[in-house]
């Protein structure tokens, strides 16, 4: 079938798909009315085209141009760019800046993968190392593994020189006191019921060699359990790149989205000819579908395919993703599958 033809059909398929979810979910959001979602799916783009996660990926993304400009590879530009905002010790969702665990230190989390050869690295519960994607690059390109966790990721970060920070912001540790003071105690196990916001830098490159190449970066949901890890430095999970399809990424509450591989499906569903926003929207409802909570997750996806088509969706309203061409960057403000407030800065609020 000629690609337009496929996509027309895709496209009638998806709403369909839509109209019948409205009818048995009376309380979606407009946002998934078939014609909201024809009229904001974007047009092929010549690469490269970056989409990250939130507004602050806005200067990630224009570092990952700056670096390719500057001669570097696409994986160089993805690293460069979740470096910039892993040293923005203000963000309290990524690198050192992050809100800690239950025990008052940042368990960092991350990977990045390659489309053209189909490779990944990633290092969870990291404490104490500023960049833990660049740990993760060194995994992927020094050793036969995929993922180094915990104590032997930190051994592996110490033996190739990287550098070091704080285990906890002063700012943070305050917030922290703060915030145990308030708990009820520990139960066995030192489980306090998790609290406040978080948030992850994912990012997807579609390079100007068509080559894609993604990453991910957190310090994961504040105050949790520790050696508690999410789905952002899980394969498939908070990032999937496929070089013959398109990149996913994900961000949100990551029980919510381990449990599903979802960026992994939706990649898969690309592939099945849906546009990167189609598939986000579909993951979401399918989850929600299956999910005892159903909508109530807290899950946002962002996506892009080979042909430099992009797009994203949330289960709340309020999910806004950053994006940036040769000639733009800018934030947009994604497809919300339900009228619940996803609050300011990201600020999911775990349940
Ligand atoms: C996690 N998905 O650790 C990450 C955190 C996040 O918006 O993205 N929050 O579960």
């Amino acid at each position: 079938m000629p690609t337009t033809s496929r996509l027309a059909s895709s496209r009638r398929e998806f709403l369909r798909q839509t109209a019948t979810a409205a009818v048995a979910a009376p309380a979606l959001f407009h946002a998934v009315s078939a014609e909201t979602a024809t009229g904001i799916l974007s047009g092929p783009q010549k690469g490269p085209v970056v989409i990250s996660t939130w507004p602050f990926g806005k200067p990630s993304n224009e570092q990952t141009l700056k670096t390719l400009r500057e001669g570097g590879s696409g994986l160089d530009a993805v690293e460069q760019g979740i470096r910039l905002t892993e040293s923005d010790l203000s963000n309290p969702s990524v690198g050192l800046g992050g809100i800690p665990n239950s025990e008052g230190i940042v368990q960092l989390d991350a990977c990045i993968m390659t489309g053209p050869g189909h490779r990944a690295g990633s290092v969870a519960a990291v404490i104490g190392y500023q960049h833990p994607i660049s740990i993760a690059r060194k995994v992927m390109e020094t050793t036969k593994h995929v993922m180094l966790v915990g104590e032997g990721a930190m051994r592996f970060a110490q033996e190739h020189g990287f550098e070091k920070g704080p285990e906890v912001t002063d700012g943070q540790r305050e917030a922290w006191k703060k915030w145990r003071s308030e708990q009820p105690k520990p139960t066995v196990g030192g489980a306090r019921p998790p609290a406040p916001n978080h948030d992850t830098l994912a990012l997807l490159l579609l390079a100007p060699d068509g080559n894609l190449y993604g990453g991910c970066s957190t310090s994961g949901w504040g105050y949790k359990l520790p050696g508690r890890v999410g789905d952002s430095p899980i394969i498939g999970s908070g990032l999937y790149v496929d070089n013959e399809v398109g990149a996913a990424g994900a961000t949100g509450i990551g029980e919510n989205v381990m449990r599903y591989c979802a960026s992994f499906l939706i990649v898969e569903l690309m592939r099945q000819g849906r546009h990167p926003q189609e598939a986000c929207i579909e993951v979401i409802q399918r989850i929600a579908r299956q999910d005892p909570k159903g909508f109530d997750l807290s899950i946002n996806f962002i996506a892009i395919d080979r042909q430099g088509r992009y797009g994203a969706a949330g289960t709340g309203t309020g999910f806004q993703y950053a994006v940036a061409a040769s000639d733009f960057s800018r934030v947009e403000q994604s497809v919300g599958l339900t009228s619940a407030p996803i609050g300011p800065v990201g600020g999911n609020r775990p349940k």
